[in-house]
C-alpha cells in the first residue's frame, strides 16, 4: 500500500491545522497493548468503581482494534490561553476547572469532522474516538511523538504541558508515521506535592478514590474529609496541571474575571432544565442535576457568605433528601447547625435525625 504524507493529504483537501491543534500519525498494527495496565489499575482498586474505559479493558486498551486500520491519526487540542491565570474565586463563588469552562471538546469534534469528510470523499474507512468509554485516548500519544506521560498521569507536550485534549481516528490509509521522541519529567514531582489529597502519591498512578475531579462527578456519597478538600471547586480540579512546569510559559499575565467562577446562589436557584442546559458538556451521573447542586452546596460550605448561608437555609425544605444531608453537613461545617435543627426535627425523617444525632453525639462527647 502506498504511503501517504499527512501534510499533502490535508493540503489536497484544503484542510489547515488550526492554531493550538496538532495531528500526528501512528503506524498500525501496533506492538502496544494497554488492556493489562488498565486491568492492573482495576485490580489495585485505583479506578474507584468507575465504568468508562474500565468496563471493558480488553477492548478499550486494545491498540489494534480494527483489522482494516493501517494508521491512527492522533489529534491534540491545547485549550488553555497561556497568558491567563486562574483566580481564586471570591466568597459565594465556585470554581470550574479549565477543561470545562466551556465545551472545549466541540472544537476537537469539529476538526475531526473536517478530516472525516476528506476521508469519506476518498472512500477511506475510519473510526473516531473522543472521550469515549471504548477507547483509552492516551494510548498513542507517546508513539506519535507528541510528548510523554507525566507523573500526574497527564499526557504532556513540550511548551504546552498537560493542557491538552486528545482524539484518535483509526484509518485504513497508510500514512507516513511520526517518530516517538524521548522526554521525561526528570526529578520534578511538583504535581505530586501540589495534589491536595495525595491522589498522586505513587508516581504515574492516580488513585481515583482520592481525586477531587473524580468525586465531583461521582454519584457516590462524598466522604466528609473529601468534602473539605474539595474547597471551592464546583467541577473538576486543576492543581496537578497548574503546577506542571512545561505548561507554565506565561508571557504576559492577564488577570480577567474568569469564566471559571460560577455564582453558587444562581446555581442553587436554577431549575433542572436550566442547570442541564447551562452545563450541557459536563459529565453528570444519570444527567441528574442534583449532583451539580450537591457540588454547589459543598463549594458553598467551604466558601460561605451571609447570602449563601440564607440561601442554603431557604432551600433546605425544598430540596431532595439526598441534598438535605449535604446541607446538614454544610451548616455543621460552618458552625451554624442550630439554624436548621428545628427544620430537621419537624421533618421527623429518620435519615436526617440519624445524621444530626451522629454530629450531635460528637459535640456532646467533647462537652
Ligand atoms: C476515567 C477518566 C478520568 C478519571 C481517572 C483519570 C485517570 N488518570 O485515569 C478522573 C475522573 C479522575 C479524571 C480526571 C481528569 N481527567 Co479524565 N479521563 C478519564 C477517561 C474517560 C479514561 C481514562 C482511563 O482510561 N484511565 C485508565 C488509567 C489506568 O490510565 P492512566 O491513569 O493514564 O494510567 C496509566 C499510567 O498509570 C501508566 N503507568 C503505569 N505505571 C507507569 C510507570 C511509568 C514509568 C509510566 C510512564 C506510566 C505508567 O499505565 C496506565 C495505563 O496506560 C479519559 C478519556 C478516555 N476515554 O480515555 C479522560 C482523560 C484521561 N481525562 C482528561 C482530563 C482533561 C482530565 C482532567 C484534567 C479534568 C480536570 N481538570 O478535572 C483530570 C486529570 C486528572 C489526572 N491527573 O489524570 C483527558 C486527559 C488529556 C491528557 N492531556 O492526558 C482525557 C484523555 C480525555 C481526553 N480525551 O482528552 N479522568
Ligand atoms: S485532579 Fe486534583 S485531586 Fe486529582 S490528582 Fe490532580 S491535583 Fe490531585
Ligand atoms: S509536574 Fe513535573 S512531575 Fe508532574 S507531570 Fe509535570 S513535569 Fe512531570
Amino acid at each position: 500500500m502506498k504511503e501517504i504524507i499527512l501534510k499533502n493529504f490535508l493540503k489536497n483537501n484544503g484542510i489547515k491545522i488550526p492554531n493550538n491543534f496538532e495531528v500526528k500519525v501512528v503506524e498500525l498494527p501496533s506492538k502496544l497493548d494497554f488492556s493489562q495496565k488498565i486491568k492492573t489499575a482495576i485490580a489495585d482498586n485505583l479506578h474507584a468503581g468507575m465504568k468508562f474505559t474500565f468496563r471493558d479493558p480488553n477492548f478499550s486498551g486494545l491498540t489494534n482494534k480494527f483489522e482494516w486500520a493501517n494508521s491512527a491519526l492522533i489529534i491534540t487540542f491545547n485549550y488553555k490561553d497561556k497568558n491567563e491565570i486562574s483566580l481564586t474565586p471570591k466568597t459565594g463563588y465556585g470554581k470550574v476547572a479549565k477543561f470545562a469552562e466551556e465545551d472545549f471538546y466541540k472544537p476537537l469534534f469539529e476538526f475531526s469532522k473536517t478530516i472525516e469528510k476528506a476521508l469519506l470523499k476518498d472512500q477511506v474507512k475510519f473510526q473516531t474516538f473522543i472521550d469515549n468509554p471504548n477507547h483509552y485516548d492516551r494510548m498513542f500519544f507517546e508513539s506519535a511523538g507528541l510528548g510523554w506521560q507525566g507523573k500526574s498521569t497527564m499526557m504532556l507536550s513540550p511548551g504546552v504541558g498537560p493542557w491538552l485534549l486528545i482524539a484518535t481516528i483509526y484509518v485504513s490509509n497508510k500514512f507516513k508515521p511520526n517518530q516517538r521522541r524521548k522526554f521525561s519529567c526528570g526529578s520534578c514531582n511538583l504535581c505530586q506535592i501540589s495534589c491536595p489529597t495525595g491522589a498522586l502519591n505513587n508516581e504515574y498512578k492516580l488513585d481515583a478514590k482520592k481525586c477531587i475531579s473524580y468525586w465531583l462527578q461521582s454519584p457516590n456519597t462524598i466522604p466528609y474529609n473529601m468534602r473539605i478538600a474539595i474547597g471551592n471547586r464546583f467541577y473538576g480540579c486543576d492543581d496537578c496541571l497548574t503546577s506542571c512546569p512545561p505548561g507554565q510559559e506565561v508571557s504576559k499575565i492577564n488577570i480577567k474575571a474568569s469564566k471559571a467562577n460560577v455564582d453558587l446562589i444562581k446555581i442553587l436557584d436554577m431549575n433542572d432544565n436550566e442547570l442541564l442546559e447551562k452545563f450541557y458538556w459536563f459529565y453528570i451521573p444519570k444527567r441528574d442535576p442534583d449532583f451539580l447542586r450537591r457540588n454547589a452546596i459543598i463549594a458553598a460550605a467551604n466558601n460561605i457568605n451571609n447570602e449563601l448561608e440564607d440561601k442554603l437555609f431557604e432551600k433546605f425544605s425544598h430540596f431532595s433528601s439526598f441534598l438535605k444531608l449535604y446541607i446538614i453537613w454544610a451548616f455543621w461545617r460552618i458552625g451554624r447547625l442550630h439554624r436548621i435543627e428545628e427544620l430537621i426535627f419537624s421533618s421527623n425523617d429518620e435519615i436526617f435525625l440519624n445524621e444530626i444525632q451522629k454530629l450531635k453525639m460528637m459535640k456532646e462527647e467533647v462537652l
